[in-house]
C-alpha cells in the first residue's frame, strides 16, 4: 500500500526475458590509431603510463574496455600522424615498430578477455604496386594483412579477434573473400571479419546480393551512425556495430555523448557494440581533434594526464556487463524512458546476473561531433522497473551507481550510491536530467583512483636528443611523424651511434593526404622564437628539411605553412614559408656541395619576423623576413628517401 502511492508517480517498465532475449552484447571499446593517437602515451614515465593504462583497460577500475581496436599501421597519414607498417617494402617484415603491439600486450595483461580488432587506414605503396588501389592485387593485400595477424600471434602471442577492411574507404567483395581465404589458410579461422567500417547501406546490400560475401562477413560495422541503422542492415542477420563513434572533446558533453550513444546505439539502432575514437588523446593539442579521447595524456615530459568523464560513463556499462551477455529486447528491458533518455538491460547467460543502465542526458549536454542530434527535451522522472521472467523473485535489493554531470559545479562521477530495495519485484528510481545510473545485482565494481599525477607543464626547452637510448625500430620520444616514418637505427658512422632514419621510400596508398615530404613534428604548436639544430646525412636522393613554425599536421600536413629550410645534395638551399616549397622566399648556394653519406650540421633560427640559418657551423643567411607565425619544430626530407638525423636540439632564440 505504501508503494502503490509512489508507483502512481512513476512510469512502469517491464524487465522481462520471458519473451526471449535480445542480441548478444559484443562489448564497449575504443580505438588507438587512425592515426597516431597514442603517440605521446608511450613516452610517459612508466608509473604514469601504467596508471593511464589501468584507467583504460583494468577490469573493475575505470573504462575497463571490452574491445581494443588498433590501426594496422600503413606508413601514411591517418588523422594525427602516420603509423609504421610491419612491411615498409615487399621484402621487409618487422613486428617491433610503433606502439600498437605494446598497447595490445598491456591491454591483454590487464584483461585477458579483452577482444582485439585490427583495421588498416593507409597501406604502404608496394601493396598497390604504385597505384592508390589496395584492391588491385587482392591477394597481395590479403597476405599483407594476414601477416600482421600472424606477427601478433608469433611475436606477442596475441589472438586478433576481429579484422576490418579499409577504414572509411570503399570495400571490395572480392578482396574480402580473398582475405577470409588467406586467414583460414594461415590458421586464423577464428578471426572474424568486420565490414566495412564506413556506411550501412552499401555493405548491407552487397551482403544481401552475394551469398558468398554473406558467408565471409561476420559483423557489419558502421561509423558515426547517430544511433540509427536501416532495416537493410538488420535484414542481413549480422550483428551490427558502431565500429567507430564518439570523437568528441572529453569534457562533460563528451561524457554525455558517450553515455547516450552507448545506450541508444542499441535502443534505436539495434547495435551490439560501440567503439570510441579514440582511446586516449595522446597527441599534441595543435593536431586535429584535440582531446577527442576517452581521456587525455599528451604531456609525457611532465607525466600529467587527465582522467575525463567518458571514462566513468563507459564504466557504467563496462564494469557491469560483458561480451557474451545478452541485451533484453526493446520494450522488455530496453527502450526510451517516458520523458526521454533511455535504459538498457543486460543479462548474463545463466540469467542470474543483470544490470540496467539508464541515461537521461539532455540534448545540449550530449551532442557528439557528428551527426547532428535531432532536438528533444527531457525532464526529471521516476521509473518503476518491474522484474519478470528469470529476474522475478531473484533479488530483494540491488546496488545503484550514479554519475551526474553538472555544468555549473563539480559533477559526481561513477559513485556507488548504495543498495535500494526491490519491492514486489519493482525497483523504483528517481531519474534526474544529465545523470546516468546503473542498477545491478553484481558486485566488484570500483571507481579506480591514483594520486593526482604531476602538474602540467609546457614542453621543456632547451631540448636535446642524440637518439642513442632507444630500441632499434622504435620511434624517438615526442616526435610526431606526419608523413613518412622516422625510426631509430644504427648509423653507418660508429661515432653517431643510433640515429633517427626516415624509412618510407615510396609514397603510400594514402588514407587522406600525405605530403610529398616526409616530416616529423616536435614541441608545441605555439612556438615562435626558437633555434632548431640537427646533424643529418642523406643516403640517397635530393635533400633534407629543417623547419620551425609548422602550423599544423594531420590530413592537412601537405598544406601547412612554416619556415622551412631545404638543403640539397647539389649544394643549394632554399627557405620557404610552406612545407610544399611553393612559397620560396630565399635561396642560394652552399659553400661546398654536400654529397651523399656525409654528416653535416644545420641550424634554423626564427626570431620575431626574421629567420637565419647556419650550415656546418658557418652562417648561411641572416635577417630574412619570414613574417610572424608560430608552430612546431620539424625535421624532414625533400621526398621519400632515406635520411638520417642525429643530435637534434631546440632552444629559445
Ligand atoms: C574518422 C576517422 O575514421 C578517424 O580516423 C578520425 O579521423 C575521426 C575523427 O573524428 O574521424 O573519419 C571521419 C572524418 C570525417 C567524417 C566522418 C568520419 N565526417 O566529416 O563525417
Amino acid at each position: 500500500a505504501i508503494f502503490s502511492h509512489l508507483r502512481a508517480n512513476g512510469h512502469d517498465y517491464p524487465i522481462d526475458d520471458s519473451v526471449g532475449l535480445g542480441p548478444v552484447f559484443d562489448g564497449i571499446g575504443a580505438i588507438s590509431g587512425g592515426g597516431a593517437t597514442s603517440r605521446l602515451l608511450v613516452s610517459y614515465p612508466q608509473s604514469q603510463r601504467e596508471q593511464v593504462l589501468d584507467y583504460l583497460f583494468k577490469p573493475n577500475f575505470g573504462a575497463s574496455l571490452h574491445t581494443f581496436k588498433v590501426e594496422i599501421g600503413g606508413d601514411g597519414q591517418s588523422t594525427d600522424g602516420t603509423e609504421p607498417s610491419h612491411m615498409h617494402s615487399e621484402d621487409d617484415e618487422n613486428y617491433q615498430r610503433g606502439y600498437e603491439w605494446y598497447l595490445m600486450v598491456q591491454a591483454k595483461k590487464r584483461n585477458p578477455n579483452i577482444k582485439l580488432y585490427g583495421l588498416p587506414w593507409a597501406f604502404p605503396g608496394w601493396v598497390g604496386k604504385g597505384t592508390q588501389d589496395p584492391y588491385k592485387y587482392p591477394l597481395i593485400t590479403a597476405k599483407y594483412i594476414t601477416k600482421w595477424l600472424m606477427g601478433a600471434r608469433k611475436y606477442y602471442n596475441l589472438t586478433i579477434d576481429y579484422v576490418g577492411i579499409w577504414n572509411e574507404r570503399p570495400f571490395n567483395s572480392n578482396y574480402i573473400k580473398e582475405l577470409r581465404k588467406t586467414l583460414n589458410e594461415n590458421g586464423l579461422e577464428k578471426t572474424k571479419i568486420v565490414a566495412a567500417d564506413n556506411h550501412w547501406n552499401d555493405i548491407a546490400s552487397a551482403i544481401q546480393n552475394d551469398p558468398e560475401l554473406a558467408a565471409v562477413v561476420d559483423i557489419i560495422g558502421a561509423h558515426y551512425p547517430g544511433t540509427m541503422s536501416p532495416k537493410e542492415a538488420s535484414a542481413t542477420g549480422k550483428p551490427l556495430w558502431a565500429s567507430e563513434d564518439y570523437s568528441t572533446t572529453d569534457n562533460k558533453i563528451g561524457g554525455g555523448c558517450f553515455a547516450r550513444i552507448i545506450n541508444q546505439n542499441y535502443v534505436n539502432g539495434n547495435m551490439s557494440s560501440t567503439i570510441a575514437w579514440n582511446l586516449v588523446a595522446s597527441y599534441y593539442n595543435g593536431l586535429p581533434y584535440p582531446n577527442d579521447g576517452l581521456m587525455t595524456a599528451n604531456e609525457p615530459w611532465s607525466g600529467h594526464y587527465e582522467v575525463a568523464s567518458p571514462i566513468w560513463l563507459a564504466a557504467h556499462t563496462t564494469q557491469f556487463a560483458f561480451p557474451g551477455w545478452f541485451y533484453l529486447k526493446r520494450g522488455f528491458g530496453s527502450g526510451h524512458l517516458e520523458k526521454n533518455g533511455s535504459f538498457v538491460t543486460f543479462i548474463d547467460p545463466t540469467k542470474k546476473k543483470f544490470a540496467i543502465v539508464i541515461e537521461a542526458m539532455s540534448h545540449e549536454h550530449s551532442q557528439c561531433i557528428r551527426p547532428p542530434l535531432p532536438q528533444y527535451s527531457i525532464t526529471n522522472q521516476v521509473a518503476l522497473f518491474r522484474l519478470q521472467g528469470s529476474l522475478k523473485n531473484l533479488v530483494d535489493k540491488v546496488t545503484l551507481w550514479r554519475t551526474c554531470l553538472k555544468f555549473n559545479g563539480p559533477s559526481s562521477l561513477f559513485e556507488r550510491i548504495g543498495t535500494i530495495p526491490v519491492v514486489n519485484n519493482v525497483i523504483e528510481l528517481k531519474i534526474d536530467v544529465d545523470c546516468t545510473y546503473t542498477i545491478t545485482n553484481t558486485a566488484g565494481q570500483r571507481k579506480g583512483h591514483y594520486p593526482n599525477p604531476p602538474a602540467g607543464q609546457e614542453f621543456p626547452l632547451p631540448y636535446h636528443d642524440d637518439f642513442d637510448n632507444y630500441q632499434i625500430a622504435s620511434e624517438a620520444k615526442y616526435f610526431a611523424d606526419q608523413t613518412g616514418v622516422f625510426e631509430i637505427h644504427n648509423s653507418n658512422t660508429p661515432k653517431h651511434g643510433r640515429v633517427m632514419r626516415q624509412m618510407v621510400f615510396n609514397s603510400p596508398i594514402s588514407w587522406c593526404t600525405d605530403a610529398a615530404q616526409p616530416i616529423s613534428l616536435i614541441g608545441n604548436s605555439d612556438w615562435k622564437d626558437i633555434t632548431v639544430q640537427t646533424d643529418f646525412l642523406i643516403e640517397k636522393g635530393e635533400g633534407v628539411l629543417i623547419a620551425a613554425r609548422i602550423g599544423f599536421g594531420g590530413c592537412n600536413i601537405a598544406f601547412t605553412p612554416g619556415v622551412v629550410l631545404r638543403i640539397t645534395i647539389h649544394g643549394y638551399f632554399t627557405l620557404s614559408e610552406d612545407l610544399g616549397g611553393f612559397l620560396t622566399i630565399h635561396s642560394g648556394k652552399l659553400l661546398t656541395p654536400i654529397g651523399l653519406n656525409t654528416w653535416h650540421t644545420a641550424t634554423l633560427t626564427v626570431k620575431g619576423g626574421m629567420a637565419a640559418a647556419t650550415f656546418d657551423h658557418k652562417p648561411l643567411f641572416n635577417n630574412i623576413f619570414v613574417g610572424y607565425s608560430e608552430g612546431f619544430a620539424a625535421i624532414g626530407a625533400q621526398s621519400f628517401i632515406p635520411v638520417q638525423f642525429d643530435n637534434f636540439s631546440v632552444r629559445r632564440s
